[in-house]
């Protein structure tokens, strides 16, 4: 039997450095798209303050933005999350179709031929381990399933880290190999090749990608590209859907879940149901009352907040996941209430929910989205109560403000 470290083993005739710098030249900007809006989801967390902190410390100890989230656009981080789950979904059939172009590699012998080698090699494994978890644990995120022991953020934070790192290492030792594949192949012109005249890349020293002894093409290259890039096309389009809504939305198959929201004036998209968090009517129901504290002490039940001057306002939740939804919400606007407990002009808001287990369960806003007026402790939704798992009795709704910290069953306002 053959085994793949023997440079025989691989034998299609597509292998070669320019099918390996197209697909990872087409790569580049999706991972670009996801690098940079990843890095501005971790600045929308606002890590700083409270226990927002996702990973400990804030981050690396040093986070790469220096502003404070901001309430506008209110359909910023929609857009920004919605690209970032975009990009790294289309970047998966890419990165699959880039690894097998360039998979002779991973079983080049001897393995280890200098320290040059060595260090390549050891750049290699953190690249490819690298991107390979990053786009995965992405996708278990969105599907809401963790295989694996660890918390999902510092996970995808810190391979993020390395994996960019080893690209970067990447880029700078294929850089040669890149100008002169275009160079001498054309950076397209290889697709207009049909079956008949797919040839293998001419030999080049030193590329083990392309194969010593081809076998006869079963697909052109264009064929390949136009299969890899459809597939990419699709998983963009799905998960465009989720972001944009109406009819599209029954496209995003990879995405809310599978589940059905229902209809009415609640029927939009839940992440975690009461039942899943244990929250009961009982809990909710007319003992329920929301402490407010600043200076001076509230306490109110629904009704006494429903008898204060209520504002409307059409926002956004937008999920870390990449699902948006934009609703009508009536409420108390969050200003309102720091002047009630004696706050002039708002600093941090540190709201929590009556939620007992699980993660989400209290967030700290900045002294921006604590003074929006658009800011609302919300009770209605769309003319009708809020329900019970878009988190009746109370919700925070903020302009531009991620998902996650738009607490549910809130029970309690601490202004600083
Ligand atoms: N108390 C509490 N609030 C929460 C959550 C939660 O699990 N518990 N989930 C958050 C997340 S991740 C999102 S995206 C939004 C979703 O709001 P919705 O379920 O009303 O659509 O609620 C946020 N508020
Ligand atoms: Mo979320």
């Amino acid at each position: 039997m053959e085994l793949p470290i023997r440079p025989t083993f691989w034998r299609s005739p597509l292998r070669g450095p320019w099918l390996a710098s197209f697909l990872g030249s087409a790569l580049l900007p999706l991972i670009a798209i996801c690098a940079f809006t990843g890095f501005l989801s971790h600045a929308a967390y606002d890590p700083d303050l409270g226990q927002n902190a996702v990973t400990p410390g804030g981050g690396l100890g040093v986070d790469l933005y220096f502003f404070d989230w901001p309430t506008r656009p209110a359909w910023l981080y929609a857009v920004t999350q919605g690209l970032h789950v975009g990009a790294g979904l289309a970047a998966i059939p890419i990165l699959l179709a880039k690894l097998w172009a360039v998979i002779p590699k991973l079983f080049e012998w001897p393995a280890l031929r200098s320290p040059a080698h060595a260090l390549e090699r050891l750049s290699l494994l953190l690249l490819v381990g690298g991107s390979l978890f990053v786009f995965f644990s992405g996708v278990w995120n969105i599907q809401i399933w963790f295989p694996y022991g660890f918390p999902f953020v510092p996970a995808h934070y810190f391979g993020a880290f390395a994996f960019l790192g080893a690209l970067g290492l990447h880029l700078v030792l294929k850089a040669g190999v890149v100008l002169r594949a275009f160079r001498e192949a054309g950076v397209v012109r290889p697709l207009r090749d049909d079956l008949a005249s797919t040839r293998p890349e001419p030999p080049a020293s030193g590329h083990t990608t392309r194969p010593v002894a081809p076998s006869d093409p079963t697909i052109s290259r264009r064929g390949l590209i136009a299969t890899v890039g459809g597939a990419s096309f699709a998983l963009a389009v799905m998960s465009a859907g989720q972001s944009v809504g109406g009819p599209l939305r029954k496209l995003a198959l990879l995405a809310p879940h599978g589940r059905d929201p229902g209809s009415g004036p609640n029927g939009f998209q839940v992440n975690k149901t009461a039942a899943s968090v244990e929250v009961t009517d009982a809990m909710t129901g007319p003992d329920w009352r929301l402490t407010v504290r600043g200076p001076s002490e509230l306490s109110l039940s629904r009704e006494e907040l429903l008898g204060l001057p209520q504002q409307t306002e059409t926002l956004t939740i937008a999920c870390v996941e990449g699902w948006s939804t934009t609703q009508e919400w009536t409420g108390v606007r969050l200003r309102d209430l720091a002047v009630m407990a004696g706050v002039g002009e708002p600093g941090e808001l540190h709201v929590e929910s009556l939620q007992g287990t699980g993660a989400f369960r209290q967030a700290t806003l900045n002294p921006g989205q604590a003074a929006d007026p658009r800011s609302l402790l919300a009770l209605r939704v769309n003319g009708a109560d809020l329900s019970l798992d878009h988190g009746f009795p109370a919700r925070i709704i903020v302009p531009n403000l991620p998902g996650v910290h738009n607490t549910k069953w809130v029970e309690r306002l601490e202004f600083a």
